[in-house]
């Protein structure tokens, strides 16, 4: 591919309703394809089979389906930074690179959940309603809620996110406290091994880890209990990391105090009980949704393709 001398003839798969400045700047490199999340992979037409590259987005990903439906497949570029969703095993067998954007969101996806955190203890959202509802206006008063800070937050997952939200609350929180597989290195936090402990420790919990098999589930119903009644959950990472159906019943329960969420098991669609729930703070899985970094995150996947297609290094390379 070195000297490649005009990439526009080059076929790619856009899988999935791309964010629009990606797409239009990848029409304008490459032959591109359209390829419904949900199309019949059985019935792609020959033009599309030829396909060397495609490019998906965090909820979509390239299942092995997708990827064997395309023969001639050498590239996999994403449009975020969660890849639980590409079988990155099945690429790699098929010698097919994948690559993501991180960094460029992290920011954004750290602010995200201080606000969700802040709008979650101190009922924003569910005040706000009270007020259009006219309610205050009638003489009804905002319920007392907790304070934020001096509470003692504990991170799941301390990776590129999950460190800069922990930076972002070092000022207000009362302890920082995190739990992973194994301690990192240099962690300016408490590291507690046992998700247990590390629930009962924490009066906040901030879901940060990566999405995937690994950690499907990990806040289960003997975590939430472990949080406890007073206890609250905010979730920027994938629904999936929560048991959804344990978190409905907690909440409804009182067995923990309320929940802000980004992300859910089954996207776009929210459980009704959540919905109907006003402890909890609900979000379109919005993290990185801001004209600066989706622009950014756009940036990287065309430099990703634009190295691919030249021959050269990758950028941001998962695999
Ligand atoms: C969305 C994300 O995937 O980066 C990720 O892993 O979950 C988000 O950034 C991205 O915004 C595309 O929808």
């Amino acid at each position: 591919m070195a000297g490649m001398p005009d990439s526009t003839s080059i076929p790619i798969v856009t899988f999935g309703t791309l964010y629009p400045y990606l797409n239009e700047a990848l029409a304008q490199r490459f032959a591109i394809h359209a390829v419904a999340a949900d199309a019949d992979l059985d019935a792609l037409p020959d033009a599309v089979r030829e396909a060397r590259a495609l490019v998906s987005f965090g909820t979509v990903g390239a299942p092995a389906a997708i990827m064997d439906a395309l023969p001639r497949l050498e590239m996999i570029g994403l449009f975020s930074v969660g890849y639980d969703k590409v079988d990155v095993h099945h690429a790699q067998a098929r010698g097919i690179r994948v690559t993501n954007t991180p960094d460029v969101l992290t920011d954004d996806v750290a602010d995200l959940a201080v606000g969700l955190l802040y709008a979650t203890v101190r009922n924003i959202a569910a005040n706000d309603r009270m007020v259009r509802a006219g309610e205050w206006a009638q003489g009804v008063r905002p319920a007392l809620c907790r304070r934020v800070t001096g509470k003692r937050i504990g991170i799941l997952g301390l990776g590129r996110i999950g460190r800069a939200i922990a930076r972002r609350l070092e000022p207000v929180a009362g302890e920082i406290l995190y739990h992973s597989r194994r301690a990192v290195v240099d962690a300016a936090y408490r590291y507690v091994a046992d998700p247990l402990d590390f629930a009962r420790a924490s009066d906040v919990i901030i879901v940060a880890t990566s999405g995937g098999p690994e950690t499907r589930g990990l806040v289960d119903a003997a975590m939430l209990d472990a949080l406890g009644p007073e206890g609250f959950i905010v979730n920027i990472s994938r629904g999936s990391v929560i048991d959804e159906d344990a978190l409905v019943a907690a909440l409804a329960e009182r067995r923990i105090a309320g929940a802000g969420l980004d992300v859910f098991v089954d996207e776009p669609h929210v459980p009704e009980a959540l919905i109907a729930m006003h402890q909890v703070v609900l979000q379109p899985h919005q993290g990185s949704a801001t004209v600066e970094t989706r622009k950014a995150m756009a940036d990287l996947v065309l430099a990703n393709l634009d190295a691919w297609a030249a021959g050269e290094p990758l950028l941001t390379p998962v695999v």
